[in-house]
């Protein structure tokens, strides 16, 4: 099943979102598979976003991340990734549609409260980086009929 690295960033913590996020992750019918409270250092936000390592924002965006406390997440359920992309909204909150997450709740791009993987491949290397230790496990098979 697919899997998505879904990040409550530093504002969205510090704004009270925590609840409002993982309740609508989970009002879609997704799978809460991982889940930690988390202060992360300069060189682990570098590594989360090297693939940016050029942009004129990164220090910036390194910066807003190692802030404070993040709730990283590991969701499952079919189309997850981009499902969860269109859940979050587009990337800019001024082009974000109203009823997203940050058409709901974010101004700035520069804090967009959430970070959701783009591919199922970002996926898979972003909760490798972030969940080293593996996820929790379901036991019972009782809840394959809830999705
Ligand atoms: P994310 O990785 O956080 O889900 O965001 P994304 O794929 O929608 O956007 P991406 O282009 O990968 O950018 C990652 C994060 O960098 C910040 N950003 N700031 N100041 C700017 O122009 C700018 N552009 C991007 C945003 O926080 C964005 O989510």
């Amino acid at each position: 099943m697919e899997q998505t690295f879904i990040m409550i960033k530093p504002d969205g913590v510090q704004r009270g979102l925590v609840g409002e996020i993982i309740g609508r992750f989970e009002k879609k019918g997704f799978t809460l598979k991982g889940l930690k409270f988390i202060t992360v250092d300069q060189a682990f936000a570098e590594k989360h976003y090297a693939d940016l390592s050029a942009k004129p924002f990164f220090n910036g965006l390194v910066e807003y991340i190692v802030s404070g406390p993040v709730v990283a997440m590991v969701w499952e359920g079919k189309n997850v990734v981009t499902t969860g992309r269109k859940i979050i909204g587009a990337t800019n909150p001024a082009e974000s549609a109203p009823g997203t997450i940050r058409g709901d709740y974010a101004i700035d791009i520069g804090r967009n409260v959430i970070h959701g993987s783009d591919a199922v491949e970002s996926a898979r290397k972003e909760i490798a980086l972030w969940f080293p230790e593996g996820i929790a496990e379901w036991r019972s098979s009782q809840h394959s009929w809830i999705y």
